[in-house]
C-alpha cells in the first residue's frame, strides 16, 4: 500500500501533521513552558499557521518589543560568527536580505515578504507552520518548492537556544540557502524522492536531510564552511562542528542516511561536501536507488506532479 501524498501545491493544506513533543506545552525542558503568557502567545502565532490555505497571503505579524529585543541579541551574535565561517552562496543572499527583505538587528521579517524574494530566486516559497511538523508532511512540501515555516520566535530566557524550530532558525538558518538554485534543486529532490515513501525511506531521508540541509559542511577556497541551517542558527554547534572534537566525513548518501543522529545534543559526526552540484549529483545516484512502484515528474507550469 502506497501513503497518501499532495499531487498539488494546494493539497498542502493537508500536509500539516505536527510533532508536538518539543512545543511548550508539553516539553518540559522549553524555557517557556513555566510561562502561561509566552505559550499563550506561541499557540496564537501557531493558530494562524493552522487556518492558512495555500493561495493566500501569509499574515503579517506585529511582534513585540520584547520579541524584537531577542531577535536583536541572536541576530548580531549568528551575523559575527557566520561571516566568518558560513558558506559563500549564504553570505551572498544574506547581503541581498539585508538589502530587500528587512533583515536588520532591528525588526523580524514578515514571512509574506521573504517568500516573495524567494520566488523570484529559486521560485522556493514559504507556508506557515504551527510547530515541528511530521517529516513525511514536511519533506513533501519541498517536492513543490514549499518550505513549511514557522512564525513565532524562542523565549526571551534563551536567545541563543530553542528546542523547537522558530522563526530564527528558519529565517537566519533556512532561508538563505534557499536562495541559492543548486541548492533549491537540492532540496527539492529530496522532497520529490519522499512522495509516497515507506515509512523506512522517509526516516532514510530526514536522516539525509539532517546531515545536509540541517547540519551540512562544505568546502571552499580550502577552507571547511558551514550550510547546514542548525548550524548558521546556532553559534555554538557551528564552532563545535569547525572545532577538533567532532569527527568530518566526505558526504555519502548511503552513509548520511543511516548516520545515528543528536537532536539533544551537538552532532558527534558531520559529512562534508565538494559543492552542493556535487551533492545534488550524488544524491540523484542514492535517489534512483529508492524503490517506489511508480515514479513522479514535478511540473512547474501547473504546480503538480505526474505520477507515471
Ligand atoms: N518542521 C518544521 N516546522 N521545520 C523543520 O525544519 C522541520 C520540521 N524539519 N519537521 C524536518 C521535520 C526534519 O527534521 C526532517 C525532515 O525530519
Ligand atoms: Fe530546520
Amino acid at each position: 500500500k502506497v501513503h497518501w501524498f499532495p499531487k498539488k501545491i494546494s493539497e498542502l493544506d493537508r500536509c500539516h501533521h505536527l510533532v508536538t513533543k518539543y512545543d511548550p506545552d508539553l516539553d518540559q525542558d522549553h524555557p517557556g513552558f513555566t510561562d502561561p503568557i509566552y505559550r499563550q502567545r506561541r499557540k496564537a502565532i501557531g493558530d494562524l499557521a493552522f487556518s492558512h490555505k495555500h493561495g493566500t497571503p501569509i499574515p503579517r505579524v506585529d511582534y513585540t518589543q520584547e520579541e524584537i529585543a531577542t531577535w536583536r541579541e541572536v541576530y548580531s551574535m549568528l551575523t559575527e560568527v557566520n561571516t566568518m565561517h558560513a558558506c559563500s552562496e549564504h553570505l551572498e543572499a544574506f547581503g541581498l536580505l539585508e538589502k530587500h527583505c528587512g533583515y536588520s538587528p532591528d525588526n523580524i521579517p514578515q514571512l509574506q515578504d521573504v517568500s516573495s524574494f524567494l520566488r523570484e530566486r529559486t521560485g522556493f516559497q514559504l507556508r506557515p507552520v504551527a510547530g515541528l511538523l511530521s517529516a513525511r508532511d514536511f519533506l513533501a512540501s519541498l517536492a513543490f518548492r514549499v518550505f513549511q515555516c514557522t512564525q513565532y520566535i524562542r523565549h526571551a530566557s534563551s536567545p541563543m537556544y530553542s528546542p523547537e524550530p522558530d522563526c530564527v532558525h528558519e529565517l537566519l538558518g533556512h532561508v538563505p540557502m534557499l536562495a541559492d538554485k543548486t541548492f533549491a534543486q537540492f532540496s527539492q529532490n529530496i522532497g520529490l524522492a519522499s512522495l509516497g515513501a515507506s515509512d523506512e525511506d522517509i526516516e532514510k531521508l530526514s536522516t539525509l536531510y539532517w546531515f545536509t540541509v540541517e547540519f551540512g559542511l562544505c568546502r571552499q577556497g580550502g577552507e571547511v564552511k558551514a550550510y547546514g541551517a542548525g548550524l548558521l542558527s546556532s553559534y555554538g554547534e557551528l564552532l563545535h562542528a569547525l572545532s577538533d572534537e567532532p569527527e568530518r566525513r566526505e558526504f555519502d548518501p548511503e552513509e548520511a542516511a543511516v548516520q545515528p543522529y543528536q537532536d539533544q545534543n551537538y552532532q558527534p559526526v558531520y559529512f562534508v561536501s565538494e559543492s552542493f552540484t556535487h551533492a545534488k549529483e550524488k544524491l540523484r545516484e542514492y535517489v534512483a536507488g529508492i524503490k517506489r512502484p511508480f515514479s513522479v515528474r514535478y511540473d512547474p507550469f501547473t504546480e503538480s506532479v505526474e505520477v507515471l
